[in-house]
């Protein structure tokens, strides 16, 4: 007979997360407003040493697989039953936050350490991640660590190059860590009963709706595109408007493009321009190449497919009217993950139960939790982000609603840990 756990002792302790905040936001690179701890770098390198000492003070196993995951383990009743799995990242992007990620794997030991501390023992193991190189960075694979996990961490992953043309697989091994056997110690889906992630929202939804928890309905899909325009160089002063195959107007219209593609979707979807170079970059010469980086997002999979034929025909349309060749180059980051339903109603329900007010919302952000859905049921546990900040100085959650986010993620945990696992994992 198991006995009813009284969740409102598994309180976080939020003078604890609160330390834990501050240490952890002193591993970044002074050179750069706000906080930048890239995945590689030696903030991060640092940091990694300190987070697993985190987990050990808590009370937790903890091991580094090849990928450079670190993982603790608070043992369960029966360790040989699929464990229950939370988590996130704390690499940042350049110039960025000191909570998105950073707060799901802070909040997970948190949540460990209570169990620990108040001798709660679930029926099964928690592993507390924290997964290596969450955000997109150089090499253009985001999530290094939770696609090794999944089992989704290819060769070619490892033959990407950054600007500076080192592979994906030599900053992998300079740091310290095993590429090749990353690519082979993905998990087995019966390994996992439930993967519950706490994030900040990133987005304004919950600050606007008054709501302190977000019960998230699902993980947006990431397309980004390269667009080459070719066109003719020419004199600037002698050749007539009529006679130019300006490659850097063709750029430039395809950004409002891209924009107006993005807005007015029927449901979750946004397009962002990221960058835009051209050549040769001299006044007097009509540029005859350019190129330009976007990225459409949506949890709506046929939206993105019916933006990315949109985007493609009118770009090309407008080219061709200027004699600008066009090519396009898309590259899928990840597809549109919908949460477990078992997963939302059992966050619901533990939110409810602590008396906290929640709101369904989608999200816009991509998470390590979009690859964990491979392993078992997934659900996404948001808190607010003031002003709807995130990837920049500016982001922050109060503490006290990261603590209440904890509570809900623990009260999730022992909900998940007594009940059956679902038949399909999605
Ligand atoms: O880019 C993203 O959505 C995530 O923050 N890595
Ligand atoms: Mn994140
Ligand atoms: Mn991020």
């Amino acid at each position: 007979m198991t006995t009813r756990i009284d969740l409102n002792r598994l309180a976080p302790e939020p003078g604890r997360l609160s330390r834990r905040l501050d240490e952890l936001a002193a591993f970044h690179d002074p050179e750069h407003p706000g906080w930048s701890r890239e995945v590689f770098s030696e903030p991060y390198r640092a940091s990694r040493a300190w987070v697993r000492a985190q987990m050990t003070e808590a009370g937790l196993e903890t091991v580094v697989d090849p990928a450079g995951n670190i993982i603790g383990r608070l043992p369960g009743k029966d360790p040989s039953a699929p464990a229950l799995v939370t988590g996130s990242h704390t690499d940042t992007v350049r110039q960025g936050g000191r909570f998105d990620g950073i707060v799901g794997v802070l909040g997970g030991i948190e949540v460990a350490q209570r169990l620990r501390e108040t001798g709660t023992r679930l029926e099964r193991d928690l592993l507390v991640v924290d997964f290596l190189g969450e955000e997109a960075n150089e090499f253009g694979i985001s999530c290094i660590g939770s696609r090794s996990i999944a089992g989704i961490l290819a060769p070619e992953h490892l033959e990407r190059t950054d600007g500076t043309g080192t592979r994906l697989g030599d900053a992998m091994e300079r740091f310290g860590l095993a590429p090749q056997a990353a690519l082979s110690s993905g998990w087995r889906t019966k390994d996992v009963h439930a993967y519950v992630e706490l994030h900040v929202e990133q987005g304004p939804l919950l600050e606007r709706s008054g709501h302190g928890i977000g019960v998230v309905s699902a993980i947006a899909g990431i397309d980004r595109l390269l667009v080459h325009f070719a066109g003719q160089t020419g004199h600037s002063g002698t050749t007539p408007m009529e006679d130019r195959h300006d490659a850097l107007v063709s750029a430039a219209a395809a950004v409002l493009t891209v924009e107006r593609a993005g807005c007015g979707a029927p449901v979750h979807g946004v397009a962002t321009l990221g960058s835009i170079d051209s050549s040769p970059r001299s006044m007097g010469v009509i540029t005859d190449q350019a190129r330009l980086w976007a990225e459409i997002r949506s949890i709506d999979g046929n939206w993105l497919r019916a933006t990315q034929k949109q985007i493609v025909g009118e770009i090309a349309a407008e080219a061709q009217q200027r004699g600008v060749d066009v090519d396009f180059e898309w590259l899928t980051d990840q597809d549109p993950v919908p949460t477990h339903e078992l997963v939302q109603d059992v966050i619901a329900e533990a939110a409810g139960g602590l008396g906290l007010g929640w709101k369904a919302v989608p999200s816009g952000a991509g998470h390590d939790a979009a690859h964990l859905a491979r392993l078992g049921p997934m659900g996404m546990v948001f808190v607010p982000s003031a002003g709807g900040r995130s990837h920049c100085p500016e982001e922050l959650t109060e503490v006290a609603d990261i603590a209440r986010g904890a509570h809900v993620l623990a009260a999730t945990l022992v909900g998940l840990d007594g009940r059956e696992q679902p038949a399909s994992i999605q």
